[in-house]
């Protein structure tokens, strides 16, 4: 109770900083990108911050409180910045009633440090996660629990932040707003608590099936947050699909966009886009113009997208979503920025190098055939080699597969060689597609996790272990 009231009072009496790149909201823009951890450091290149997982309540939806698990009281939890280069010392507590981890989704860091179920920080325990950034791995990345079999549960719980990485070379114009929109949907009672189903009763089970997919929408924490730009703006926006289940197929309400990057970072060259899917664990950088008429309005939609088997496909699978407004403000124009036509150069990695390939198979709960086991080796690998991997999903949903701790690059979808050369650690294969990437283990030994990032899958076996020796 004690824990709630701080808690409370906490978020009663926060104000969001203004810090580097994120620039403070008007009056009536109602996304609030969540506040940086504040960094305990004085010493330069190094980030310390506090990190604690607990119970509270939290107002998630209107109504009476919900029971949450939150990162420093808020939900979502508060964003982790800092440089290429930087030394980072997490210092995480958890106060939750159960074992938790702490996953830096897509940060190339030593396995030990990446929050893998293998290590698990107990209730009541403390645990310092410490890592250096490497360069050329500014980006948009996020944190979440992975702890075995129990990662869908304390997410749907309130479990999730966003990370965001800087380059000293970063080729944008400092002057571009920014903003984080973390993308999750969460399940509600008529009262406002967190409805999480029976295994065993038929929600439960169609659960297992598509994942988990929630009633609400929310765009860092907002249920459909109004986003001001002024005429000739353009705004960089990051998202993260930090979503259990659910695959976003985003539209500005027919207004053209340019995606910048993806999960590890920028890509060479920005792409016009006029839709972009972001499958759950992926994230993507766009820029936002304010092209639209002054005063006038366009929703960030979801978009209707068949992720799902016949059988379990939700009703209203083929309705579009609001999630949040994008309104054109009536200010005067300002001179719209340049945009570098080339971001940076990514190197190539090079399958004439390659000395294996791996194959990976997705079925209903299971990758090749079998079910996740903490002891056992999937993959096993030498450090510094360069490998191609190569997913089919047989069955006929999508399962969006991640690969711990390493970048890699897609060099087909379905024998169609990928056109452009981007970093990437999660990729979504469709049903009965295959996708093939490389990827070079170019550092930190140690067992790494694969597996479909629909957290149900996951916590129900669709995970295997690399070992990099
Ligand atoms: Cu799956």
């Amino acid at each position: 109770m004690l824990t709630a009231l701080i808690w409370l009072a906490s978020i009663w009496t926060f104000t969001h900083p203004v810090a580097s790149g994120f620039t403070a909201r008007t009056a009536d823009d109602t996304l609030a990108s969540p506040p940086l951890l504040a960094n305990l450091s004085h010493a330069a290149r190094t980030v310390e911050v506090n990190l604690t997982a607990g119970v509270g309540k939290l107002s998630l939806v209107h109504g009476s409180a919900a029971n949450v698990y939150a990162y420093n009281g808020m939900v979502p939890g508060p964003t982790l910045e800092a440089n290429e280069g930087d030394h980072v010392i997490i210092h995480f507590r958890n106060n939750l009633p159960e074992a938790t981890t702490v996953h830096w989704h897509g940060l190339h860091i030593p396995a030990d440090q990446d929050g893998s179920p293998l290590y698990p920080v107990q209730p009541g325990k403390a645990h310092d996660y410490i890592f250096t950034i490497p360069y050329g791995t500014a980006g948009t990345y996020w944190y979440h629990p992975h702890p075995h079999q129990h990662t869908g549960y304390q997410v749907a719980q309130g479990l999730y932040g966003a990370i965001v990485i800087r380059s000293s070379s970063d080729p944008l114009p400092k002057s571009l707003r920014e903003k984080v929109l973390i993308l999750s949907d969460n399940r509600f009672r008529g009262d406002g608590s967190i409805e999480l189903s029976d295994e065993l009763s038929d929600k439960g089970q169609v659960d297992l099936v598509n994942g988990r997919e929630g009633n609400v929408f929310f765009v860092s924490g907002k249920q459909m947050p109004v986003i001001d730009i002024e005429p000739g703006e353009i705004q960089r926006w990051r998202i993260v699909n930090a979503s259990a289940s659910r695959i976003y197929r985003l539209a500005l309400g027919g207004q053209s966009f340019q995606q910048i990057g993806s999960d590890g970072g920028l890509f060479e060259h920005p792409a016009d886009m006029k839709e972009i899917l972001v499958a759950n664990g992926e994230r993507v950088e766009l820029l936002v113009r304010g092209s639209g008429v002054a005063g006038s309005v366009v929703p960030l939609q979801a978009l209707p997208y068949d992720r799902y088997v016949p059988q379990t496909r939700p009703g209203a699978w083929n309705q579009s979503v609001d999630l949040a407004t994008l309104r054109y403000s009536t200010g005067a124009a300002v001179i719209p920025q340049s945009i570098p036509a080339t971001l940076r150069v990514i190197p190539v990695l090079d399958t004439l190098a390659s000395t294996a390939t791996r194959y990976i198979s997705f079925s209903q709960g299971l990758i090749n055939g079998r079910m996740m086991d903490m002891d056992r080796v999937d993959v096993s690998a030498k450090l510094g080699a360069t490998e191609i991997w190569q997913v089919e999903n047989l069955v006929g949903m999508d399962h969006p597969f991640h690969l711990h701790g390493f970048q890699f690059q897609i060099l087909d979808r379905n024998g169609v060689p990928e056109k452009d050369r981007r970093w990437k650690d999660t990729v979504n294969v469709p049903k009965h597609e295959t996708a093939r990437f490389i990827v070079r283990y170019d550092d930190f030994p140690g067992r790494w996790m694969f597996h479909c990032h629909i957290l149900d899958h996951e916590d129900h076996g669709m995970m295997g272990i690399l070992e990099v020796r």
